[in-house]
């Protein structure tokens, strides 16, 4: 986990840079696929849902609330990413509402820096890396 500073730019170069992002969220999604079948499950999935920490902010939602509150908004997600509600993630589900849900964020962030503490493997980590690699070049 490190924290970092991010505004909306940084995702939306990410976005823009279609290349990185297939390869960022092909992997997340490869790693999240703990049993190699090309699809996420619900019990897969959750890792990713609980490194989604902006959904902790965006739902009013902290840390140290009921399981079962939680447990029924890491649901609602899960169903936000099977669009067609068979019951799992595939890859073009997966990349789709990423995108969206980073979109969304970008929107949200506009163009005031923000903290946040991201893990290591996340994807949001990936598009700021990428972004102050673009810095430095
Ligand atoms: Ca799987
Ligand atoms: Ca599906």
């Amino acid at each position: 986990m490190s924290v970092e500073i991010l505004d909306g730019a940084t995702i939306v170069h990410f976005l823009e840079d279609e290349e990185a992002f297939n390869s960022s969220v092909g992997n997340r999604f490869a790693r999240l696929d703990t049993n190699n079948d090309g699809l996420l499950s619900y019990e897969e999935m959750l890792k990713e849902l609980r490194s989604l920490r902006i959904f902790e902010t965006h739902f009013g939602i902290d840390v140290d609330s009921d399981p079962n509150e939680l447990a029924r908004v890491y649901e609602s997600l899960f169903i936000q990413f099977d669009h067609n509600l068979n019951g799992t993630i595939d890859l073009e589900e997966f990349k789709k509402e990423t995108k969206q849900m980073m979109l969304a964020m970008a929107d949200g962030m506009g163009f005031m820096p923000i903290q946040m503490v991201l893990e290591e493997d996340s994807i949001l980590k990936k598009a700021v890396e990428i972004d102050s690699n673009k810095v430095a070049a």
